[in-house]
C-alpha cells in the first residue's frame, strides 16, 4: 500500500486535506475534505507541477502524460489529472471519496510531487462549448492548491 497526502493552502481562506492510497497496481482512492468554498461545484484536478513559487498559478496545466483532451473522469479521452468536480454544501464544506485508475502513486506516471488544485467555478468536463472546455473545463481561477507528498 502506497499512501500520499496533500494539505491545501489558499490566499482566499480555503483549507483542506486530501489523502491518496493505492494497493499494488489497483485504482487510487482519494479521500478528502475542504472548507471555505462557495457552495456548488468546483473543478478538482491534479496539475502537472509541484511548484507553488507563484501560488497555484505555477502548478502548470492538468497532469496529462498521454496527451489527451480535457474530459470527465469517466471519459476515455481525458487528462490523467481530470478528477471532475467536488460539490460543496451550503456551509462551504465538502467531504468526498473518489476512486480513479489514472492517478497512480508509483511508476512513470506517478502523481507524487505534483499538485492538487481546487477551482473557483464548475468544471464543464470538456462539454461546455467554451474555448477553454477542451483544455481546462473552463473552471475559473485556482482558489486552493497543495503539493502531493508521500505519507508513511
Ligand atoms: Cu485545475
Ligand atoms: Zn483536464
Amino acid at each position: 500500500m502506497v499512501k500520499a497526502v496533500v494539505v491545501l493552502g489558499s490566499s482566499e481562506g480555503v483549507t483542506g486535506t486530501v489523502y491518496f492510497s493505492q494497493e499494488g497496481n489497483g485504482p487510487t482512492t482519494v479521500t478528502g475534505s475542504l472548507a471555505g468554498l462557495k457552495p456548488g461545484l468546483h473543478g478538482f484536478h491534479v496539475h502537472a507541477l509541484g511548484d507553488t513559487t507563484n501560488g497555484c498559478l505555477s502548478t502548470g496545466p492538468h497532469f496529462n502524460p498521454n496527451n489527451k483532451e480535457h474530459g470527465a473522469p469517466e471519459d476515455e479521452n481525458r487528462h490523467a489529472g481530470d478528477l471532475g468536480n467536488v460539490n460543496v454544501g451550503d456551509d462551504g464544506t465538502v467531504s468526498f471519496t473518489i476512486t480513479d485508475s489514472h492517478i497512480p502513486l508509483t511508476g512513470p506516471n506517478s502523481i507524487i510531487g505534483r499538485a492538487v488544485v481546487v477551482h473557483a467555478d464548475p468544471d464543464d468536463l470538456g462539454k461546455g462549448g467554451h474555448e477553454l472546455s477542451k483544455s481546462t473545463g473552463n473552471a475559473g481561477g485556482r482558489v486552493a492548491c497543495g503539493i502531493i507528498g508521500l505519507q508513511g
